[in-house]
């Protein structure tokens, strides 16, 4: 948690050793979505914003990415929607056996508590199969947000990983009560000498 965004998520969790991180890839959806895409079967899908949780501290101002209702202002009906949102493909082959892999993200959830989820995942296998890391369904991630936060993943085993990876976020609305949804920013990904 923390009140303020200070140009990197890895900078919390490693401080001074953060300086020894390279990173692989980093977006904080100021200028557009930096190659992620998306499957929805709402109306506005996943979308950039200003508004809302975004104008809090604890990202990248003033941008973020939302999936829910309110977008843009404009209430929507979200009622038994599930939006799905990829991040682009990348080639871990070549990261050292003793390199940990870092994924970080900064989100804020307002989602129905018990009946609408936030699922994170990956597949090591170009989208073949995938693995939830974090979820809000009794994961890491919270139902009701009151602070933009940075959740933080290791990967230790990704070396020589040969097939494409691929994370992606994906919200899931039942038929009633729809809150305002979930709100990503700053996705980086990062290796650390091990
Ligand atoms: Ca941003
Ligand atoms: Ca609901």
């Amino acid at each position: 948690m923390k009140s303020e965004y200070k140009g990197s998520n890895l900078e919390q969790f490693y401080g001074s050793a953060a300086s020894n991180a390279t990173i692989l890839y980093t977006n904080d959806f100021e200028s557009g979505s930096g190659g992620f895409t998306q499957v929805s079967d709402a109306p506005h899908g996943w979308q950039r914003t200003v508004l809302g949780p975004a104008t809090l501290d604890g990202h990248s101002k003033p941008k973020v990415v939302h999936f829910g209702k309110e977008v843009n202002g404009i209430p929507t009906d979200d009622s038994l929607k599930t939006g799905t949102f990829f991040t682009p493909k990348f080639d871990f082959s070549k990261v050292l056996p003793h390199d940990v892999v870092s994924i970080s993200f900064n989100y804020f959830n307002k989602s129905e508590v018990g009946f609408d989820f936030v699922y994170f995942s990956v597949s090591l296998n170009n989208g073949k199969t995938w693995q939830e890391l974090a979820s809000s369904n009794k994961g890491i991630l919270k139902e009701q947000s009151t602070v933009w936060e940075t959740v933080l993943l290791q990967f230790p085993d990704l070396s020589g990983n040969a097939d494409s990876v691929q994370f992606a976020f994906q919200f899931n609305s039942d038929e009633l009560v729809v809150h305002q949804g979930f709100f990503v920013d700053d996705f980086e990904i990062a290796t650390l000498p091990g």
